[in-house]
């Protein structure tokens, strides 16, 4: 195992009060950046129309996968981390709805297409085919902390999706929160700086990542001075559809991967 993969463990427990024993779900989905591992015939099948708002089960207002390898998948970033609690996905319509089975819901912090990022967390399985233009509802095991839903089809057919809502609440909501990141010395993550802290311990950079629910990488700088404890703390929105998903070498930083 090389310095560059050893896994840094934090765990940040925080007790969030919450107003009666019911948390309010919201769709955090719609209208949020989603693709897929290909499309079949330019923008007839595109990746958004799962998160459109548009509920119509005919094809044309349906993603389409064109034939690449297994699995097939489609993705939702949600621009920041909520706790996930189910997905509700609806199958096409007018035709073909044996596709839609054999399938995980899985969510992650990080992208999940990005190197270095391998902590997934299965939110739900379907085996069976989910009805011909029917919505179907997948109750996670246990709410997850993540950024990125995906739906991995298992089989080599078409992956079509009229519809997805995931439903989820904030982080402030959640009972306990979790951290688990991993280090890279001598890295920064590329991405959107959202804020930057002075610092005096890397447990204090990755708790203030943490608690900020568009922060998935933290760039930690060196001591300001030999004499001082104080360093800089990047906050990075990292790992997200359309941006910079890249890492830049710097002997003297070290990043924090959030992922989970
Ligand atoms: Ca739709």
């Amino acid at each position: 195992m090389t310095a560059f993969n050893w896994i840094w463990t934090t765990y940040f427990m925080a007790v969030a009060s919450l107003s009666g024993n019911c948390i309010e779900l919201t769709n955090v989905a719609l209208l949020k950046p989603a693709e897929q591992s290909s499309t079949k015939l330019g923008d007839f099948g595109g990746a958004h129309k799962a998160v459109d708002g548009n509920m119509n089960t005919h094809i044309s207002h349906c993603t389409h996968t064109a034939d690449d390898s297994v699995p097939r998948w489609w993705r939702v970033d949600l621009l920041e981390r909520f706790y996930v609690h189910a997905v509700e996905l609806t199958n096409r319509g007018d035709c073909c709805s044996q596709r839609l089975g054999n399938f995980d819901v899985e969510v992650s912090a990080q992208n999940p297409l990005v190197a270095n990022s391998t902590l997934r967390h299965v939110c739900a399985h379907q085996d069976t085919s989910i009805p011909q233009g029917a919505t179907v509802r997948l109750d996670c095991t246990q709410p997850i902390s993540g950024r990125h839903v995906r739906v991995l089809l298992y089989k080599d057919d078409v992956l079509t999706l009229c519809e997805v809502k995931v439903l989820a609440s904030p982080l402030s909501t959640a009972p306990v929160t979790s951290g688990l990141f991993r280090r890279l010395p001598r890295s920064k993550a590329s991405g959107d700086v959202i804020g930057e802290v002075m610092v005096a311990s890397v447990t204090k950079c990755a708790t203030a990542c943490v608690t900020e629910p568009r922060c998935t990488a933290a760039n930690i700088g060196p001591p300001a001075a030999p004499s001082v404890m104080q360093r800089a703390c990047e906050l990075v929105s990292y790992g997200g559809i359309g941006q910079d998903n890249s890492f830049t070498a710097a002997d003297d930083w070290q990043c924090l991967l959030m992922t989970a």
